[in-house]
């Protein structure tokens, strides 16, 4: 593999399509339409970031490559489920979504529902079959993934998110919401390589915690910011969503100039804490930087 990480994102990205790929059923099995649109709510583009994280994280911690591809294909099929339910009309109401129709204008609403709910058991069902693991990884591991999607992780987040359309936040409870709704995925992508290794010291441990709480928070900002002043055909979803739905986001509250800032200043503590790895966690800050400069 090449020296540079960047380098390396093909290689990684091809390994967990294909993870992916393997996993879905095809669509021919019955029933087909579902299977159809499980596989095109998975397989149509996606930037793959929080698999990308799991395997900068294995790199840093050294773990082998092959144990880290259920997780990094756990956590994109379930990444894959909260983007369709996130498009329906119940939810944002989204027509677009990588470029290409979301799944419910494309097939139908109770499909993309459908679609949806097989996805999770599917990523489950992958996590409960990881082989050649530490004893008790598998269930640490699907520990982690269902509290990072639950009520207390995203599906708490998105419900917040929708309470409150129009409501006025300080900081402090916006970023919470992001830290579930976004930062919970995100935040378990990394610390699913951690748990693949059992001799970590706790120090680790922690400061890759820290990492990617800020990373996660900061991910969800510079979403909002794109949603400003992003383009469409970068974004592969319209401009200006956010507002039209009068969402509460960083750049409505506190203004554009201070979302930079706070990207900013999440990006350099997240980095902060990656001090003591050295070289290794070369990957993990690349990606961070790639997390807040996206789309510019
Ligand atoms: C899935 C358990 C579960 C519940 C659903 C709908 C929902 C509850 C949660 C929505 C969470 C959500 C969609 C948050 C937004 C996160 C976000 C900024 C997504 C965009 O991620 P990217 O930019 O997308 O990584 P790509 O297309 O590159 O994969």
């Amino acid at each position: 593999m090449p020296d540079n990480f960047k380098d390396r994102i093909a290689a990684y990205t091809a390994r967990v399509n294909q993870g992916l790929d393997d996993a879905l059923p095809p669509a021919s099995c019955n029933p087909a339409r579902l299977h159809d649109a499980m596989r095109y709510s998975v397989l149509n583009g996606g930037k793959r970031v929080r698999p990308l994280l799991t395997y900068a994280t294995g790199e840093c911690l050294g773990v082998d490559v092959e144990l880290l591809d259920t997780p990094a294909v756990a956590i994109e099929l379930i990444h894959a489920f909260s983007l369709v339910h996130d498009d329906l009309p119940a939810m944002d109401n989204d027509d677009l979504r990588r470029g290409k129709p979301t799944v419910h204008k494309q097939y139908d609403e109770a499909t993309a529902i459908l679609a949806a709910d097989a996805l999770q058991p599917l990523a489950f069902s992958r996590l409960a079959s990881l082989e050649n693991a530490p004893d008790g990884a598998a269930i640490q591991l699907v520990r982690l993934i269902t509290q990072a999607c639950g009520s207390t992780g995203m599906t708490g987040g998105q419900s917040i998110d929708l309470a409150a359309e129009g409501a006025v936040l300080s900081a402090a409870e916006l970023e919470h919401m992001y830290a579930l709704k976004t930062g919970a995925l995100i935040h378990a992508a990394i610390l699913s390589a951690c748990l693949l290794r059992t001799d970590l010291p706790s120090a680790d441990f922690d400061a890759l915690d820290r990492f990617g709480s800020r990373i996660g928070i900061a991910f969800q900002i510079k979403d909002d910011i794109l949603d400003v002043e992003g383009e469409t055909a970068v974004i592969g979803k319209p401009v200006g969503s956010d507002a039209s739905l009068n969402k509460a986001t960083y750049p409505a509250l506190f203004g554009m100039d201070a979302s930079r800032s706070r990207c900013d200043e999440l990006l350099a503590g997240a980095i902060t804490e990656l001090a003591s790895f050295g070289k290794s966690a070369a990957p993990l800050e690349w990606l961070a930087r790639f997390i807040v400069a996206r789309g510019q």
